[in-house]
């Protein structure tokens, strides 16, 4: 059974909570979460039955290997999604909500495309100008 949009966010954010600091606690979960201490043990209890995270009641938890790989993947998503939307000029504060709201619901084979088309967009920055121009010829017509 594939992970729920909801599984994905905590499996992607305790990857990211153990690289960056080596553990993840119930408690950094909920707060990063915004959500009750209580929410975040149910869901590692389902994250442990679907062999993504192995939970000991006392001792807090762990990522198996494949919710290591799982998670891994889903962070490389979240970070190529925010490029994406970088570089096709979306303004900066709308781009973490933006990201939440669409990461579970594109095929890996779309975030594949996407990845080359930013890859396209780095490679040669004279591409990402040749945008800007569209964008601003756009922005004048709308004001006009
Ligand atoms: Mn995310």
């Amino acid at each position: 059974m594939p992970p729920t949009p909801s599984m994905e966010d905590y499996i992607e954010r305790i990857y990211a909570l153990i690289e960056e600091k080596g553990y993840a606690r119930v408690s950094d979960l909920a707060e990063n979460l915004e959500v009750h201490p209580s929410s975040v043990t149910k869901m590692i209890q389902k994250l442990d039955k679907g062999k993504y995270v192995v939970y000991e009641k006392y001792r807090g938890f762990v990522l198996t290997p494949n919710g290591k790989k799982l998670g891994k993947r889903l962070v490389y998503r979240h970070e190529l999604l925010e490029d994406f939307l970088k570089v096709i000029g979306v303004d900066d504060e709308n781009i973490f909500q933006d990201v939440e709201g669409i990461e579970h619901h594109l095929s890996w084979n779309a975030i594949d495309r996407i990845g080359d088309l930013v890859q396209f967009f780095e490679e040669d920055k004279n591409r990402i100008k040749d945008l800007r121009e569209v964008q601003a010829k756009n922005e004048d017509q709308e004001q006009s």
